[in-house]
């Protein structure tokens, strides 16, 4: 409601001749005691958002005052004001934003004295460091035998506490991720070659950044298994009258022992047969030199006749 206020005196005078003429007036204004406050929200950023450091920072306001009468809106961070801004719309882009948590506000103020405040509280991370790594099993020129699982292990931590995963890679592949500390993953080495192979962890942190662990190698060998060292067979019915030696021939497990090329042979002479008809001869070199693997093994008695292969053929793993 306007109410007339006398705020001064206001006195003119005129120099006439010697004498001097004043005239006195009082003076008169008008002012809107009742002056409502304006308005104004923080549109941005919004209450919890967060940057890492240096960071840009967008600072918006809607601001209004109800007799039409705003000044400006300040924008501060904590007590310091970043910015004033007498134009709509109301902003300011904050930049190399430091480290720390933050009170953003904006300050809308009339043209009368009244004011409003809108603030929220948001973080700047320290700039994002990456996580460390070192792998823990297995141990460089560790071996192992195809078939075991090998226990895939790693330390890893990030200095701002925020770890994402640990890769594990084999020869440079990924065979294994671990998302939780005690870092690990199995590699079971079933099937797996013999061979050396690489191993490394790469550990992500949440905000992109990884490391990757010094590399070790370790050896994976074929199953074990004792070869074969005798073969034994029953003499053929023609041992005495036609044949002149015996021949082990060693085919590929699976294969038509009948018409297949033997990967293997060996010439077993004409030992003579035992009380019983059998005859064992040390072929023990021989196995140890065949690669790992699983065959098929016959006896064929030769003679100027012909021939004729032992039936079925033996399976043996070597
Ligand atoms: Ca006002
Ligand atoms: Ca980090």
């Amino acid at each position: 409601m306007p109410n007339t206020v006398y705020v001064g005196l206001a006195v003119t005078s005129a120099r006439a001749g010697a004498s001097t003429m004043a005239t006195v007036s009082n003076f008169a204004v008008t002012a809107n005691v009742s002056n409502a406050a304006p308005t104004v929200t923080l549109t941005s950023p919004t209450a919890g958002q967060s940057w890492t450091a240096p960071a840009t920072i967008t600072l918006a306001a809607d601001a209004s005052d109800p007799e039409g009468r705003l000044s400006r809106v300040e924008f501060y961070a904590g007590a310091q004001l970043l910015f004033a801004d007498n134009t709509a719309s109301f902003g300011y882009s904050w930049s190399q934003a430091p480290a720390g948590t933050h009170t953003l506000k904006a300050r809308a103020i009339d043209l009368d004295g009244g004011q409003a405040e809108s603030s929220v509280s948001v973080t700047v991370r320290a700039p994002n460091s990456p996580p460390t790594v070192t792998l823990t099993s297995p141990t460089a020129g560790q071996s192992f035998t195809a078939g075991a699982t090998i226990t895939l292990a790693a330390n890893a931590s990030d200095p701002e506490g925020r770890m994402g995963r640990v890769d594990f890679l084999i020869n440079g592949a990924v065979r294994g991720t671990s998302s939780s500390a005690p870092y690990s993953a199995p590699w079971s080495t079933s099937g797996t070659s013999a061979g050396t192979y690489t191993i490394a962890a790469v550990a992500y942190d949440a905000d992109g950044l990884s490391t990757r662990s010094s590399e070790i190698t370790v050896t994976v060998s074929a199953p074990t298994t004792t070869p074969p060292r005798h073969v034994s067979f029953v003499a053929s019915s023609d041992h005495l009258g036609n044949v002149t030696r015996y021949e082990l021939r060693i085919h590929q497990a699976g294969a038509n022992t009948s018409t297949a090329t033997p990967l293997a042979t060996s010439d077993l002479g004409k030992p003579t047969p035992d009380a019983q008809g059998l005859i064992i001869v040390d072929r023990s070199s021989f196995f140890t030199a065949l690669p790992s693997g699983s065959y098929l093994a016959t006896v064929t008695a030769i003679g100027p006749g012909g021939s004729t292969q032992s039936q079925p053929p033996v399976a043996f793993v070597r």
